[in-house]
């Protein structure tokens, strides 16, 4: 295993320094320059090779620069990448009838952005409310549960329960409303005292959150109340899809189908932003030319590009695999929590999992845990203070999840904190 300096090089710190000078100060990433990855390992600008446990947020599922993604990827730039929605394509049908039939929809809405993409679906709910469920002008109201993420534009941030998000950033898009995440009586509650609510947004597993793995049967039951009080469904699996959780989608675990199904990050294997909801013709007919879309939004470098990013799921059975090394990494991390009082708890589905490290969220000790395995070879970063995120993409194997875990072990127990 490398070692980085802990000074860095002139290659690293220029780098960093070039951000600090010339970029806003929107992100506070670890100390580490990347340079080229392929497959569950990335290497910095100083040839230290590291295992990528946050895979971008999960958009690189299918493993850094996979190659049937990237060569689908320049076959289609050498011959036509834009025409924007003045014109069609000769790939945005192909890639909307693989996704419809794919994911078992009757349309689908191309955009780029996992942020737009639930804001796809905010408007195509709110377009159902008044012209299907018949609410009244401007009256409509979503739900979304406390603690939920779903990008940075203002809709989003309008149904945020996080300061850091929202400071200073009001006044917020209205009609939002929230309930608690994993609570199926404040659910009905809502929809039993408001008519006009036209939807219910919702993270089958909150990554943001600490990746919160609600209760069995929650799902289901989501399901249950939105069909009985005339509520749109909306599934934001932009982090939880594609095979992340060990399933194709996480609404499979209890076998339910979203009205609204939000899509982004892995639909393109981390090559280019491309989201998408998807829906049946009663949602999706409700929008008419001119009343959405993206001059990028199912633009044919992101259709060739996702056709193969979700052939590769299938093809190298990423959903089993994430299964199998998930299942392995829980009680890898298990036998650590015997192991060490600093680990508080271990969660997760398939390979979205996080430990909740025994501090309190102001604390650096995630951070530094983080730091420790970072100069052992592994990347992860810190959620919320006290909790750290391990995502890697979904075609590790198993000698790579222990090797993974020796360094975590490692780092937790030889730790001074
Ligand atoms: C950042 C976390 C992950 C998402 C869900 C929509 C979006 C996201 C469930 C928006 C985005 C990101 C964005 C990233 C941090 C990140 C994140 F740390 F906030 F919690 F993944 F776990 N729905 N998640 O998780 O997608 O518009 O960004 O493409 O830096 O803000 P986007």
């Amino acid at each position: 295993m490398h070692y980085i300096e802990t000074t860095y090089s002139s290659a690293t710190q220029d780098a960093i320094d070039l951000e600090w000078r010339y970029g806003a100060h929107n992100y506070k990433p670890m100390p580490v320059v990347l340079s080229r990855g392929e497959g569950v390992h990335v290497w910095d600008v100083e040839g230290n090779q590291y295992l990528d446990f946050l895979s971008a947020y999960s958009a690189v599922s299918q493993g850094h620069c996979h190659p049937r993604i990237v060569n689908a990827m320049i076959e289609q730039a050498q011959r036509l990448t834009l025409t924007s929605r003045a014109f069609h394509s000769d790939r945005l049908g192909e890639c909307e009838k693989f996704m419809c039939e794919y994911f078992g929809y009757d349309k689908v809405l191309m955009m780029n952005s996992g942020v737009e993409g639930g804001e796809t679906a905010l408007k195509l709910t709110r377009k159902w409310a008044y012209k299907v469920k018949g609410v009244p002008a401007n009256q409509a109201v979503t739900v979304y549960a406390t603690g939920n993420f779903w990008g940075r534009t203002l809709a989003a941030i309008s149904s945020s329960t996080d300061e850091s998000s929202t400071n200073d950033y009001g006044p917020f898009l209205p009609g939002a409303a929230l309930v608690p995440y994993d609570d199926l009586n404040a659910l009905e509650d809502i929809f039993k005292k408001n008519p006009h609510v036209a939807g219910f947004m919702v993270e089958p597993i909150q990554g943001e959150a600490g990746v919160v793995v609600p209760q069995e049967g929650y799902l289901k039951g989501v399901r249950e109340l939105c069909t009985r009080y005339n509520v749109l469904f909306i599934a934001d699996e932009v982090q939880t899809g594609i095979g992340r959780t060990g399933k194709r989608l996480a609404c499979d675990w209890e076998g339910v189908k979203p009205d609204i199904l939000v899509l982004g990050k892995a639909l393109s294997g981390g090559t280019m932003p491309v989201s998408a909801a998807l829906a049946d013709d009663e949602v999706m007919m409700t929008i008419r030319p001119g009343e959405h879309g993206s001059t990028y939004g199912g633009n044919p470098l992101a259709c060739a590009v996702t056709i193969e990013a979700l052939r590769v799921v299938e093809d190298e059975k990423l959903a089993e695999n994430a299964e199998a090394m998930g299942q392995l990494f829980r009680s890898r991390m298990e036998q650590l929590q015997q192991k060490t009082s600093l680990v508080e708890l271990v969660r997760g589905k398939g390979l979205l999992n996080a430990i909740v490290i025994n501090d309190t969220e102001d604390s650096s000790t995630a951070y530094d845990l983080c730091l420790s395995m970072m100069h052992k070879g592994l990347l992860c970063k810190p959620t919320h203070g006290n909790k750290i995120r391990f995502a890697p993409p979904l075609v590790i194997n198993e000698a790579q999840v222990n090797q993974a875990c020796d360094i975590i072990e490692e780092a937790f127990l030889g730790s001074q904190f």
